[in-house]
């Protein structure tokens, strides 16, 4: 059986080891009702800050799970992990070489029963992902739906990620290939930063990553999370 620990997170909030983070920001994301901390980055990563962070968030009952692109950074004691490959970038490395070179040094040492692969779709060229992995993001919707059929029907990856990073993305694409999914779990993440669009995107995908807003408006990160999990509002009447 494949690692299904996601299956119900229906928002996650995505942090940054390398991005200073205070301690009352930090309990206010843990103790809001998201379901899960993802940390990651894609730069400035390394095995010292991912310890930090997680040990800081380990305090919290919330899950806590890593996105892991470089294997010096695999920090034991996560609830999960996630493997990204990039499905449309122009550079082998970030859809299979990392893969192959992490596997051939340290597959014997991973707890498969936590892994998970995530296959990226890069839609945001200006984003710093898209420029790190050269992903080619200027695709029409008939090429975007056919990269995903490619993740979900041909190579059955567990987690498909649509991938607008720092902007927000059409819902038109999300929903067409969330329909069209056979098997894959869908993540969208990129420009969330109001409840409105939490929604939005919530209604289109299986789970939303909150990512930049924390840094820069924290109500408005965490008001996304009862605008995508609506029994969140309602244990604060009870409470
Ligand atoms: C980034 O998808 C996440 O990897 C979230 O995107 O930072 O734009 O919210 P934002």
């Amino acid at each position: 059986m494949l690692p299904s620990f996601y299956s119900s997170w229906k928002h996650i909030f995505k942090l940054d080891p390398e991005r200073p983070i205070d301690d009352k920001t930090l309990d206010a994301l843990c103790t809001s009702g998201t379901d899960a901390i993802l940390v990651g980055g894609s730069s400035g990563l390394t095995f010292d800050n991912t310890v930090d962070l997680l040990s800081r968030v380990r305090r919290y009952e919330v899950s806590c799970a890593l996105e892991l692109s470089d294997p010096a950074c695999g920090v034991p004691g996560f609830d999960g992990y996630f493997i990204p490959m990039v499905l449309n970038t122009n550079r082998m490395e970030w859809l299979i070489g990392r893969h192959i070179e992490a596997l051939r040094d340290f597959g014997h040492l991973i707890p498969w029963e936590l892994v998970v692969g995530e296959a990226y779709l890069v839609l945001n060229g200006d984003s710093t992902v898209a420029r790190v992995t050269e992903a080619n993001s200027a695709i029409d919707h008939i090429e975007a739906v056919a990269y995903s059929q490619v993740a979900d029907r041909l190579w059955n990856v567990p987690v498909l990620y649509i991938e607008y990073s720092g902007m927000f993305g059409d819902m038109s694409l999300v929903r067409k290939i969330g329909n069209g999914l056979k098997q894959a779990h869908l993540f969208y993440g990129g420009g969330i930063d109001s409840p409105e669009r939490a929604k939005e995107a919530a209604d289109a995908a299986h789970t939303v990553v909150v990512g930049n807003i924390i840094y820069e408006n924290l109500d408005a990160a965490l008001a996304t999370v009862s605008a995508v999990n609506p029994s969140i509002k309602e244990q604060d009447h009870v409470f």
